[in-house]
């Protein structure tokens, strides 16, 4: 249709509407509005709505990007790739036993091309420049600049930049903490929250210290490395984080550094992240669940504690990573993937290539605050499929078994238990309930009926009156429980408190029980400290059978409970309890170098494991750190903790969240759909019409 069918042109010599080459200034004024409108529609919504601002600027960033590198990579590149090698990286695309089709039938001489890219990318002068430091940067620093956190960066990484919505950045990054309390009455209190109680304030002291020997181990002998043998004073690394040396100690470190002050070394973490935590070095598989909760949930915790971009763009750096793991028929994402091609795969042991319910159903907290610190739903999203598919799938007696095939959507082995393969799913949803500050009401009917069900079947007596839960393996119990286990002490706690209903006081007795009865699986060793599983039979309570089961990694969850119950109970027993674990971490725990773990509990002199977790800072030093301190630190009112104990910001409640404002009415990290802003435009559209033509006559 002509231009002039649609909009009615004046002519002088005829005084019929026809075609003519001069516009009267209204005409203009109308065609000018027509335009802006037009673009309006097709160009804003690419800058604006809360749907496209995270895909397509990630896209425009990503095409920037590849730019950039093509320029860098000069004129090799045009001239045609030799042929393929077999082994070698790239012309070989197919992974043995992966069912995952993402670069099946690829082009080979467009992987050569890529790997060739690869190379000049890594061999780019900047960026080995970037990778030089090898040991941290100690930062000379006047007293009080010792008690600061970094400034808060803008945009630090060109590559991984996204889009951030400018005037909440400037609001949040003026917001700052210094050592002893807060320099504004309304923020939550995220370092200092000394006790009252002197005996308190000197055992957090030891606690600290303890993070510091910890600290200055793994920096001397493994700096860079996941992790630290703190006795044969290495390196070390675990298969869930791939071959490489990714820092993990540094990211689950970070948050428990800031909070307790340690800026010196917060400021070498943060040195380290801002020059060498790049996942684009990866060529090995890691675990999708572990990179989330570790890697991920402890960037974004330091993000919401200091506003700092550089933690919240390297969290969505390698969040993004992940999401191949995601293509599969049913969303529920793959346990494994090599970041480097996107090829992910589950664990050959799981039930039929099964995912995991602990590790599929444990991703809900990060990557809804990632939509909503950046815009882009596709975190929120991913999540959000996966709760749809295991709410709509049923369950054998209720209960929801370990295992989930991905491809059909199938339970696998009817196996359900709290701890082990099952544990931080239930968390996550009472969780995500207190995470939206009570509004996601389907994560708390979801926990309700989860918990009812386990408490019904699962929670059990001794025949001396200790609480346990036991695990569900072809509807036979089984009188076993976990150290992972444990935390359900503190999760029954934080949901009676939560969920205020006719079963809370029975959960809170739950709750004390469960401490208890976990306490008593610590109190009943020599050396204090807890096997890794206990039993329930006939003859013992509490203890561990195997030999396999007797060994204690320095974990968190027996402490984690005990936390919750002094937060909400504030019995004394369990800050004596806490101490005594203190004690025992001291003497069988601590090396030259750092803390190990130990082979058996049982053991007057056990030997060490000479692993150096990475979680003991994240969660086990954290916990006992706010055991003793005022409950004022990191309150559970503002705060929530993701399952490796990295406090994440509750919506609502917390002037910390750091949420991206989004335009034309919608909530952060909502979706704006796209038909209210075609509606919008075309009936603006319209009313300039209309009043032309009105006009006219
Ligand atoms: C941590 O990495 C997390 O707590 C996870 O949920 C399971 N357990 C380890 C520590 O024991």
């Amino acid at each position: 249709m002509a231009f002039g069918g649609v909009i009615p042109f004046y002519s002088k010599r005829s005084g019929s509407w026809t075609f003519r080459r001069v516009f009267r200034s209204r005409e203009k004024v109308l065609i000018f509005l027509v335009c802006l409108t037009f673009m309006f529609i097709c160009i804003g919504p690419i800058f604006y709505l809360p749907d496209l601002r995270g895909g397509l600027s990630t896209k425009v960033d990503h095409v920037y990007k590849v730019y950039k590198q093509m320029q860098k990579a000069g004129p090799e590149l045009i001239l045609p790739p030799p042929p393929p090698e077999s082994g070698e990286v790239g012309a070989v695309r197919k992974h043995e036993g992966v069912h995952h089709n993402l670069v099946n039938g690829e082009d080979v001489h467009l992987s050569d091309d890529k790997q060739r890219l690869m190379d000049k990318v890594n061999n780019d002068e900047e960026l080995r420049n970037m990778r030089v430091i090898e040991k941290p940067v100690v930062i000379t620093v006047s007293s009080t600049a010792a008690n600061k956190p970094h400034e808060p960066q803008g945009q630090v990484d060109e590559s991984i930049r996204i889009v951030a919505d400018k005037e909440q950045n400037e609001i949040e990054l003026d917001k700052k903490v210094g050592l002893g309390g807060q320099d504004k009455s309304d923020e939550p209190v995220v370092q200092g929250g000394e006790d009252a109680d002197p005996v308190a304030r000197q055992r957090r002291e030891k606690v600290r210290e303890m993070v510091l020997h910890a600290w200055r181990g793994y920096k001397t002998y493994a700096w860079g490395k996941n992790e630290l043998r703190p006795v044969s004073k290495r390196g070390h690394t675990a298969g869930i984080f791939g071959r490489e040396d990714m820092g993990a100690t540094i990211v689950d470190a970070l948050d428990t550094l800031y909070i307790m002050g340690c800026m010196e070394e917060y400021n070498e973490g943060h040195a380290w992240v801002q020059y060498n935590l790049d996942f684009n070095q990866l060529r090995s598989e890691m675990s999708v669940f572990e990179t989330n909760i570790r890697f991920v949930g402890g960037l974004l915790s330091v993000y919401a504690l200091t506003g700092d971009m550089l933690f919240r763009d390297r969290a969505l750096h390698i969040a993004r990573k992940l999401l191949p793991a995601f293509d599969t028929p049913t969303g529920i994402p793959y346990a494994l993937i090599n970041v480097a091609n996107g090829i992910a795969k589950n664990y050959a042991w799981a039930s039929g290539g099964s995912s995991i319910l602990s590790e599929f159903g444990t991703l809900h907290l990060e990557f809804v605050y990632l939509s909503d610190i950046s815009g882009d739903p596709i975190f929120r999203e991913k999540v959000m499929r996966i709760r749809d598919v295991i709410r709509k799938t049923d369950r054998p007696g209720g209960l929801y078994p370990n295992y989930m095939n991905p491809k059909t959507g199938k339970w696998g082995q009817r196996h359900t238990s709290v701890g082990a393969l099952g544990d931080s799913f239930y968390e996550y949803l009472l969780k995500a309930y207190i995470q939206s500050g009570g509004k996601d009401e389907v994560a708390k009917e979801m926990y309700e009926e989860a918990i009812g069900v386990i408490t019904n079947r699962l929670v059990l007596k001794s025949h001396t009156g200790l609480t346990y839960l036991a695990e569900s393996k072809f509807d036979r119990l089984e009188h076993k429980m976990d150290h992972l286990a444990c935390f359900a002490g503190g999760m029954y706690a934080l949901g009676a408190k939560s969920i205020n209903n006719q079963v809370s006081t029975t959960h809170l007795e739950i709750a004390e029980g469960l401490a208890n009865t976990c306490h008593e699986s610590y109190a009943r060793t020599p050396t204090g400290l807890g096997p890794e599983s206990f039993r329930f039979t006939e003859g013992i309570e509490a203890r561990a059978l195997k030999s396999s089961e007797k060994y204690y990694i320095l974990r968190p969850e027996v402490i984690e409970s005990w936390f919750y119950m002094w937060r909400y109970t504030k019995d004394p027993k369990y800050r004596e309890w806490a101490w005594n674990a203190v004690l025992a971490l001291e003497k069988y725990c601590r090396t030259e170098a750092g803390y190990s773990g130990i082979q058996n509990v049982y053991m007057e002199n056990p030997q060490k494991d000479d692993v150096q977790q990475s979680f003991v800072f994240a969660e086990t030093f954290k916990y006992l750190y706010l055991i003793f301190s005022d409950d004022s630190l990191m309150s559970l009112d503002e705060w929530v903790f993701n399952t490796e104990a990295h406090p994440l910001p509750i919506a609502g409640k917390n002037s910390f969240y750091r949420k991206v404002q989004a335009m034309y009415g919608a909530a952060a990290g909502e979706s704006l759909p796209w038909w209210r802003i075609l509606l919008f435009s075309s009936i603006l559209m319209l009313c300039v019409i209309k009043a032309h033509f009105e006009l006219e006559e």
